[in-house]
């Protein structure tokens, strides 16, 4: 099954929107697998918005996103990447469709709430960095079926 990263920032922390996010995850049939809350080093933040570097916005993003805690999160399920951008919206979430994260909740580029993995290759590169193995934990909802035709 596929997984994704997903992070509240400290944003979505501080304005207290965690449950919502996490509901919104949860209620679309997707499996929570780890979670934690962390105040992110300069290090794990230098590494996670590596391919941002040589970025004028990359100096500020790395100061927001090492200023508070953030909420770690891998979920997992069918298509899992792509519906939770989807979910996410874009980037700013003053372009952000309604009812999405952005979308509802944000207004600046720089306070866009949540973050998500973007591809598979990203999928993996991020929850290795963020989560070790044994924090990831393996369980079967009961409502398998009632989510896929087809549980694998
Ligand atoms: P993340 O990675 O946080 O999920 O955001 P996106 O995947 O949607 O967007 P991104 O990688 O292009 O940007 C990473 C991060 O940088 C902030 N940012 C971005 C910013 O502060 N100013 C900017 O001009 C841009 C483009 C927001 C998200």
């Amino acid at each position: 099954m596929e997984r994704t990263f997903l992070a509240v920032k400290p944003d979505g922390v501080q304005r207290g929107l965690v449950g919502k996010i996490i509901s919104r995850f949860e209620s679309k049939g997707f499996k929570l697998v780890a979670l934690k809350m962390l105040k992110v080093s300069r290090d794990l933040a230098e590494k996670h918005y590596g391919e941002h570097k040589e970025r004028s916005f990359f100096p500020g993003l790395v100061q927001f996103i090492t200023s508070d805690p953030v909420v770690a999160m891998v979920w997992e399920g069918k298509g899992v990447i792509a519906a939770s951008r989807k979910i996410i919206g874009v980037t700013n979430p003053l372009n952000a469709d309604n009812g999405t994260i952005r979308g509802e909740f944000g207004i600046d580029v720089g306070r866009n709430i949540i973050h998500g993995s973007d591809a598979p290759d990203t999928a993996e590169r991020e929850i290795s960095l963020w989560f070790s193995h044994d924090e990831i934990t393996s369980w079967q909802p009961s409502v398998t079926s009632w989510v896929y035709e087809q549980p694998e």
